[in-house]
C-alpha cells in the first residue's frame, strides 16, 4: 500500500511539465489611470514565457518590467514588443512600469 501511495505521489509531482506560456498584455488608460492587463500572469517553474506587449494608452511610451527576471521593456503606442524568458524562480514577483511610479503594478506568479 505504501508503495502504491509513493508511486501516486511521485507521478503527481512529475506530472507538471514545462510548457511555453504565451500572453498578450495590453496597457490601457482609463480616467488617468494606466494599467497593464491582465494584471496577474501565472506560470510554473521551468516554463518558457512569451509575452506580447501592446501599449494602447494615449499618453506615450510605457514600460513593462519584472525586476526579478531582469525584464525591462519600453513599449511605444502602436509598436507591440515581445519578450521571451524562462520562469526560473518560484514566487510572486512584481510587475511594474519602470517609467511611471503611479502606473498600476501587477504580479507575475511562478508556481513550484
Ligand atoms: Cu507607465
Amino acid at each position: 500500500m505504501k508503495a502504491i501511495l509513493l508511486g501516486l505521489v511521485l507521478m503527481t509531482s512529475f506530472s507538471i511539465q514545462a510548457k511555453t506560456r504565451m500572453f498578450t498584455v495590453v496597457n490601457h488608460q482609463f480616467e488617468g489611470t494606466k494599467q497593464w492587463l491582465p494584471g496577474t500572469l501565472i506560470v510554473n517553474v521551468g516554463d518558457d514565457v512569451e509575452i506580447m506587449l501592446v501599449n494602447n494608452a494615449p499618453s506615450g511610451v510605457h514600460n513593462f518590467s519584472i525586476p526579478a527576471f531582469d525584464i525591462n521593456q519600453n513599449v511605444m503606442k502602436g509598436k507591440p514588443a515581445t519578450i521571451k524568458f524562462k520562469a526560473t524562480k518560484a514566487g510572486i514577483h512584481d510587475i511594474k512600469c519602470g517609467l511611471h511610479k503611479a502606473h498600476v503594478g501587477g504580479q507575475f506568479v511562478v508556481n513550484k
